[in-house]
């Protein structure tokens, strides 16, 4: 027996005749040498995080609960050329899918699966989606041979043992299951043989060859996908959203919902010094009597560490460097200690890092320097480690959301700042968010991408659908949020970034203040923007910081020429997908603004002509 007496009775005090199915067939697929069942046991988590040492795919730090996790050097981010949807039927999805009818994906992949496990262990363990004993949660049993997959869905997701026993027998769960494969100095082997398959028929994910979080959690960007579906289908959202509590006048929280494209300010925005964070990467949202309320699916973050220093990032920076339960991944590390790319510390000329042992000069393959620690290393922390996590991170009714922010990266089109004409302009804004990529995924940096509401890598429903549901549901509540879009990116003629790294705080408090009628806005075609009085203010009460009249007409002047160009490209894009007629009319709407403004005044219009 591959499972003892009592692992097997752990088991069956769940009383559910699927997980059972589910464990039977992992077992005869992957045929491990040793099954064992994880409950939400304090002892039973220990265990996991010993077996995570023990086998060698983590390694304690210096200091007390720190331990390191290294990703071979192909695989560092997430994998979209082998990510794929199987599905019952192709469909039309508007977007560039990677899809495969769902027989032929489930036999490639269990093909691969095959013995995959054999002289490992399996472990076997629930988690809830969304707090537990609320009418968010979700459940989801995870099946890996990879302990440090576990011990981080352990930080990063609420243990579901107990909520899987609320299940009372039902199959309303998603499966994953999960093998790195076979390791070589701790890492995948057969990178070749790597597949995410996302089983979207069955509700169910099978993963294999990777280690990278992103890949190789199931509850993170894979259960993602299916609640995705889940959603489309009952009338309720899952987004790529930080959900936070920004403080306005002293005493007034308002929350905030956002959606940024990785890496461009979407941690960094929830983490603000002085607002509270209740999540920073994927968010439910219902409709709740009337109320748009959200939680946070996860409870901890996997964050990009690089640039967490003293001085952008104090409140994590903080957390990271004192003793408590924090798995650093892809960091260098030396005489026990991590260094990461802008920590703001001199870093040693070797030690170890995602490449093996490491020195100063080292070369890849390709005869390309080796940094000493990835752009994509990161973090894994649960949330109420930190010392701005919100009061209501595990309030099983969530949290009320009256605004959402749609974040994008672009260096020479989209103000700082903009409020959306109605929630209809709102989820257009959202839609047509266009993003640099980042090292978050394997390929190309630096091509400017459109990133429908931050969700393209993960939209498994047809991209108009989608976006239908959206109008569909801001329709439905009694007052829809407030929608604004940031760009922290933007440069100037010189090419240099035209704002400092914490001038996002003014930019939330302004709408938060908006949201709470304190401000006055200027209507451009583009959206509302701030007033320069009321910037000055902000700017002066928060980062003690002299904002001239020159940097604001530098940053706000609507650059319409530039706006123009982006709407060309959005209507390129939308004009071979299904869109909703309302969405096709902001479409149109937008264009004509833009247009008639180019007309009157030109390609860059300053606020004070807007304002008259
Ligand atoms: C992202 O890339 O959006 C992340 C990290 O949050 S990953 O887990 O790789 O998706
Ligand atoms: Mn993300």
């Amino acid at each position: 027996m591959v499972i003892s007496e009592a692992n097997l009775k752990k088991l069956e005090q769940l009383n559910n005749k699927k997980v059972m199915e589910y464990l039977q067939d992992a077992i005869d697929l992957c045929k491990p040498a040793k099954v064992t069942v994880i409950t939400d046991s304090e002892e039973d988590i220990n265990y996991v995080k010993e077996l995570a040492l023990k086998n060698g795919e983590e390694s304690k730090l210096r200091m007390e609960g720190h331990t390191v996790h290294f990703d071979g050097i192909n695989d560092q981010g997430r994998d979209k050329a082998n990510t794929r949807y199987l599905v019952k039927e192709k469909v039309n999805w508007g977007i560039k899918v990677n899809d495969m009818l769902q027989p032929d994906g489930v036999a490639e992949v269990r093909e691969i699966m095959d013995g995959i496990m054999e002289g490992k262990e399996m472990l076997v363990s629930f988690f809830s989606l969304g707090p537990t004993n609320s009418p968010f949660s979700q459940r989801a049993m995870q099946i890996t041979d990879s302990a440090y997959v576990t011990h981080s869905e352990q930080i990063l997701y609420r243990t579901g043992y107990e909520e899987f026993k609320r299940l009372n027998g039902s199959d309303d769960f998603f499966l994953f299951l999960h093998s790195a494969g076979e390791l070589e100095n701790g890492t995948t082997k057969n990178i070749d043989k790597r597949r995410i398959f996302i089983d979207l028929v069955e509700n169910r994910v099978y993963t294999v060859n990777n280690q990278y979080a992103g890949n190789s959690v199931g509850l993170k960007k894979l259960a993602f996908r299916l609640a995705i579906q889940k959603a489309n289908n009952e009338d309720w959202l899952a987004e790529h959203m930080f959900l936070m509590g920004v403080q306005g006048k002293p005493g007034r929280k308002t929350y905030f919902a956002g959606a940024f494209p990785s890496a461009c300010g979407k941690t960094s925005t929830a983490m603000l010094p002085g607002q509270t964070i209740v999540g920073d990467d994927i968010a439910y949202l219902k409709n709740i009597d009337g109320k748009l309320k959200a939680v946070n699916v996860e409870k901890g973050i996997f964050g990009i560490i690089q640039d967490v220093n003293p001085e952008d990032d104090p409140l994590i920076y903080e957390a990271l460097t004192t003793p408590r339960e924090v798995i650093f991944s892809n960091v260098l590390v030396n005489d026990d200690k991590p260094y990461w790319l802008g920590m703001g510390q001199e870093v040693p000329d070797k030690g170890r890092n995602f490449s093996g042992e490491w020195y100063k000069g080292k070369k890849d393959a390709n005869g390309k320097e080796i940094d000493y620690a990835h752009k994509n290393a990161r973090y894994t922390i649960a949330i109420n480690e930190l010392a701005n996590a919100d009061d209501k991170v595990n309030d099983p009714n969530g949290v009320e959301v009256q605004a959402i922010v749609y974040g994008g990266r672009d260096s020479d089109t989209t103000v700082p700042v903009a409020e959306s004409l109605s929630w209809s302009h709102g989820v257009f804004v959202g839609a047509t968010i266009e993003s640099e990529t980042t090292a978050a995924i394997l390929g190309k940096e630096g091509v400017r991408n459109h990133d429908p509401m931050a969700n393209l890598d993960f939209l498994v429903v047809p991209l108009g659908k989608y976006v239908e549901n959206h109008l569909k549901f801001g329709n439905n509540l009694d007052k829809a949020p407030t929608v604004y879009s940031t760009n922290y990116f933007l440069k100037g003629e010189n090419g240099k970034y035209l704002n400092g790294k914490l001038d996002k705080k003014v930019w939330i408090l302004w709408a938060e203040g908006r949201v709470n009628g304190e401000y006055d806005a200027i209507e451009t075609p583009i959206g509302r923007i701030p007033k320069y009085e009321d910037l000055k203010e902000l700017f002066k009460a928060n980062l003690d910081y002299d904002y001239t009249v020159d940097e604001y007409n530098e940053q706000f002047s609507v650059r319409v020429g530039k706006y123009l160009e982006k709407m060309d490209r959005m209507s390129k894009i939308f004009s071979s997908v299904e869109m909703p007629e309302s969405f096709l009319k902001e479409l149109n709407d937008q264009v004509a603004r833009l247009k008639a403004t180019q007309a009157e005044h030109g390609d860059v219009v300053k606020p004070e002509v807007f304002a008259k």
